[in-house]
């Protein structure tokens, strides 16, 4: 799904086609600034939250927590940055919006003209189609081995099932 800027306010609604509560988005994409100045970004989020930054984490809020984080970038008018927002959500109310400020730009949400989507896989031979079902938590299983040890890899296999069984 491409969105065309980040400004949701779900309430207590579906966050994603399945989903009010205990879900996440990612979403992945570029930005690009219309001047060359300092920038403050801001996120305003219900609730968990990571961003980063051409590869770079700059927040890191994966906990429960809302309300608003920022940071700054020294931007120039022509690069393009590689941006990505993870965002998670407990219970209760939802909501997530990117917005920008400088010295010439009052704070509004980023406008879409300067946001940039990415495909994962380019001129790829395959189409991917995923269907997606709700999970049923009483009917999906989790394996674990039988011991862990600290500083060891462990394996933990998860099959999730919808109301169907089906895994
Ligand atoms: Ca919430």
């Amino acid at each position: 799904m491409k969105n065309a800027t980040i400004n949701f306010n779900w309430g207590t609604g579906l966050v994603t086609p399945n989903a009010a509560d205990y879900c996440s988005v990612r979403w992945i994409g570029k930005i690009k600034f219309p001047t060359a100045e300092i920038y403050t970004i801001y996120f305003n989020a219900d609730e968990l939250l990571r961003v980063y930054l051409n590869r770079v984490l700059i927040i890191d809020r994966w906990y429960y927590s809302a309300g608003e984080l920022s940071f700054t970038v020294n931007a120039t008018s022509t690069q393009i940055h590689d941006i990505r927002i993870d965002y998670g959500e407990y219970e209760g109310s939802a909501y997530i919006n990117m917005s920008w400020s400088s010295a010439s730009i009052g704070k509004q949400i980023i406008p879409s003209l300067y946001l940039y989507s990415v495909e994962y896989v380019a001129n790829s031979p395959y189409s991917l189609i995923i269907s997606q079902g709700d999970t049923v938590a009483n009917m999906s299983t989790a394996v674990l081995p039988n011991s862990f040890k600290v500083g060891e890899n462990a394996t933990i296999y998860i099959q999730s099932r919808d109301y169907n069984g089906t895994v």
